[in-house]
């Protein structure tokens, strides 16, 4: 989970061909960076952007959709492709073409990534939602064996209904998981709170120095303080060896 603080959101969008990844790509960066086509197999490499939801960081892929009979290598590898990423999404879009009945190959993906991701990190998109309706909830749930942990939510990409409502239930689902780590790591004494603003002052100081032209003995000074405010916020001494070899790169690369 501290993933999620360290770099944000990862999110990928996997489907079969057709069912709406790049339209609801685009509907959730607002632009129309993935190419949307009738045409099967158009998205080949994966396209990604990024953008801050709700205070969450967030980076969204739309990948190559997933189907059995590919028709050339370029399909063939860029689904390999989309297979091998699977491992590096906090969290997925899954989506299906709700006008059509379910297919092998929804089946066949849906098995694939059960058994590699939690059914919590899984959000099905149901989309088309615009169209006449083929696929019921409990249909779409029994892809995973009827798990309630699997959240289901309406989109049409075309009318630009239940995206707002994805990107919010997915970023309240991160904050949710963020906030039982920020409390393990919380500023919680007004000792740390001096440590911490030692630190700051001594590193803008050394900044201030630094660009003021001043003598390397004095902001080096003042780097020393500021690495000892760290060590007493965290406990730990940091080496003279590390100190040593950090201050010779800044001299010889100043
Ligand atoms: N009616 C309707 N059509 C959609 C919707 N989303 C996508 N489409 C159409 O479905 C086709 C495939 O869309 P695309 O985004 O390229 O699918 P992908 O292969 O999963 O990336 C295109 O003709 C889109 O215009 C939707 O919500 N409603
Ligand atoms: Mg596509």
């Amino acid at each position: 989970m501290s993933r999620i603080i360290k770099q944000g959101l990862n999110i990928g969008i996997l489907g079969r061909v057709n069912a709406g990844k790049s339209s609801l790509f685009n509907a959730f960066i607002l632009q129309e960076k993935a190419i949307v086509s009738g045409i099967p197999g158009t998205t080949r490499d994966a396209v990604e952007s990024e953008f801050v939801h709700k205070g969450v960081p967030i980076k969204i892929c739309d990948t190559a959709g997933i189907r059995s009979n590919a028709r050339c290598l370029i399909e063939k590898t860029s689904i390999r492709k989309t297979r091998a990423s699977i491992d590096s999404y906090n969290a997925i879009f899954f989506v299906i073409d709700a006008s059509k009945r379910l297919s092998a190959e929804d089946k066949m993906l849906a098995g694939f990534l059960i058994s590699k991701k939690s059914p919590s990190d899984i959000i099905l998109l149901l989309n088309k939602s615009d169209l006449k309706i083929k696929v019921s909830e409990a249909d779409a749930r029994s892809l995973f064996g009827g798990s309630q942990n699997i959240k289901i939510i309406k989109t049409s990409a075309l009318k630009k209904q239940g995206i707002k409502e994805a990107l919010d239930y997915i970023c309240s689902d991160a904050k949710k998981k963020i906030e039982g780590i920020k409390d393990g790591i919380a500023i919680t004494n007004s000792r740390q709170a001096g440590c911490l603003n030692n630190f700051t002052k001594a590193l803008k100081k050394a900044r201030e120095l630094f660009c003021g032209n001043a003598d390397d003995i004095f902001v080096v000074s003042e780097l020393r303080s500021a690495l000892s405010a760290l060590d007493e916020l965290t406990g730990e001494t940091t080496s003279q060896n590390i100190i040593d070899s950090i201050f010779e790169r800044f001299c010889i690369g100043k």
